[in-house]
């Protein structure tokens, strides 16, 4: 398949211009000026359009098993609203429970993700320490291609890794030249504030930011980046919610860590009063963790971007309809945390980020693609429009407009957190390994066009 974007304006993290892109075979093969067309090329005229590397999203959970429930978004179904929006990649997450073994675990979610229809790798959690883990770490590490042991510090009773597991596990992710990642929230604080509430008789959705409030960020943010500094291990902290959290990371990177943090679309842009709204399902359907917070986070979280404290963005895209999510009913901490965001984000980061002048169209690249695509070490193959690149690409059209709708989304939920919500900046056509997969509207995926991306170790 050959293709030719022709008349467009390239945008990489690093850098502009003006040119031509050939294609071949998947490859990026030339980038000019008036670049001829090969007999046969199809060729897009991107002609007062932009075109950049496509987005990835380090932070997804398709068809998670989770709160007696799974997630109602497939890795086909996912990935294919992903492309719709200009999205090229996701990370997923590998989630063993607890006692099982992690390579077990990685053979389930790998079959799951056949049916990708674009490219995915994985974080693997470590939920546990025992007998067996260690040496699963090395084979995920030297055989398998991953480089991200991700940690959960909150849910307690289902996948929380207590302090010895995240010592163990960060220990060895050092050994291996891997990346910790973390979800920091304090699940022991969380746990204890639940059962206070409750028995408070507060069982509604309003009672789910109360019991995660910005301090038990904070606090577990801290607690991993000292661990992290005392091992000598990278740290990447998921879904940065709060001021408190980035306050840690900006600490740690200021003392010369090694610590990354990344922010969600959602909390960038939507705030707690979500919670109060009367109608359960509106209010459920915001239940996600950490919570979406008052205005003054979102406020830092923008400014860490601009900052370079915060170095990517993702959506957490984990979503239940209102049937899951109503499992709640009667106790919020019954309610299947998740929200949606996948076919959303770069059009919301759009709009604004680079309309209201928050980040320029670099740096807009930076946050969507190649950031990740350098941290989890895979750049340039991902995350820049450069020759010897894969041709994921995004041709991004900054007129084009819509109102962002459940009813209209390629996601398979029944709820939008940015419903409503009025964007300008849009994917007209969003390349995959080299093959147009949407355009204008017109989405040409299939089921396991996707492929696993291995992500090498660091040297060490
Ligand atoms: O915590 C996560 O990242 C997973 C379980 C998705 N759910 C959520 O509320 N963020
Ligand atoms: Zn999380
Ligand atoms: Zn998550």
């Amino acid at each position: 398949m050959t293709l030719v974007i022709r008349g467009g304006t390239i945008i990489n993290a690093d850098a502009s211009r003006r040119a031509d892109i050939l294609v071949e075979d998947g490859t990026i093969r030339a980038v000019g000026d008036d670049l001829e067309a090969p007999a046969g090329a199809e060729v897009i005229d991107a002609g007062g359009q932009y075109v950049m590397p496509g987005g990835i999203d380090p932070h997804t959970h398709m068809q998670l098993p989770f709160m007696g429930t799974v997630a109602s978004e497939d890795f086909y179904t996912g990935t294919a609203a992903g492309l719709a929006g200009g999205t090229t990649m996701i990370i997923d997450f590998v989630i063993p429970s607890p006692d099982q073994a992690l390579m077990e675990a990685y053979q389930t979610w790998r079959g799951w993700a056949e049916k990708a229809c674009a490219d995915y790798s994985f974080h693997v959690a470590v939920t546990w320490w025992g007998d067996g883990v260690a040496d699963d770490m090395g084979t995920l590490v030297r055989e398998e291609g991953i480089n991200s042991f991700k940690h959960f510090m909150a849910y307690k009773g289902a996948i929380m890794a207590e302090d010895e597991v995240l010592y163990n596990s960060f220990c060895r992710a050092r050994e291996l030249g891997a990346i910790v990642t973390a979800h920091a929230e304090n699940g022991e604080l969380v746990y204890q504030l639940q059962k206070k509430l409750l028995a408070e008789g507060r069982t509604g959705p309003d009672a789910h930011p109360l019991s995660r409030p910005p301090a038990a960020e904070g606090e577990a943010a801290n607690r991993a980046a000292r661990l992290a500094e005392v091992i000598g291990v990278p740290l990447y902290l998921v879904h940065v919610s709060t001021e408190d959290a980035l306050d840690e990371i900006v600490r740690a990177r200021l003392a010369g860590q090694r610590v990354y943090g990344e922010a969600l679309a959602g909390h960038l842009l939507i705030d707690d009063s979500v919670y109060k709204n009367p109608d359960f399902d509106a209010a459920a359907a915001h239940v996600m963790s950490p919570p979406f917070r008052a205005k003054l986070h979102q406020d830092a979280l923008w400014k860490g971007l601009q900052s370079g404290n915060l170095q990517t963005t993702a959506t957490d895209h984990c979503c239940f309809c209102a049937d899951q999510k109503a499992m709640g009913k009667d106790d919020f901490t019954r309610i299947p945390n998740g929200t949606a965001g996948i076919e959303d984000r770069l059009a919301v980061l759009w709009t604004h980020g680079v309309n209201t002048g928050r980040l320029t169209k670099e740096e807009f690249v930076a946050v969507t693609s190649a950031n990740a695509a350098k941290i989890f070490n895979i750049y340039p193959r991902k995350g820049r429009i450069a020759v010897g690149a894969d041709a994921d690409i995004v041709v991004w059209d900054p007129a084009a407009s819509k109102t962002i709708s459940a009813k209209t989304h390629h996601q398979n939920v029944d709820y939008n957190i940015f419903e409503g919500m009025q964007v300008t900046g849009l994917a007209s056509h969003t390349i995959s390994q080299g093959k147009l997969r949407y355009a204008n509207g017109d989405l040409r995926t299939h089921k396991g066009d996707g492929r696993y991306i291995k992500r090498p170790a660091f040297k060490s």
